[in-house]
């Protein structure tokens, strides 16, 4: 489990070595706010290729 604190206005980074593929729910673990229920993401852990895919979608490019 990996956990970190987010401001409003303050950019966090977070690196780590996934060593699965696959899709990994995440969501605040702070009761913060009236949208604290809203809060949920996915990381999604994919392959270099699938990656370097992701990002030509991110320019306008076929992927
Ligand atoms: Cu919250």
């Amino acid at each position: 489990m990996i956990q970190m604190q987010n401001l409003p206005g303050v950019t966090n980074h977070l690196e780590f070595t996934a060593n699965k593929l696959g899709e990994y729910p995440g969501r605040c673990n702070i009761l913060c706010g009236r949208a604290h229920s809203q809060m949920l993401f996915t990381v999604k852990v994919v392959t270099p290729a699938e990656y370097k895919l992701y990002l030509e979608t991110l320019k306008g490019g076929q992927a």
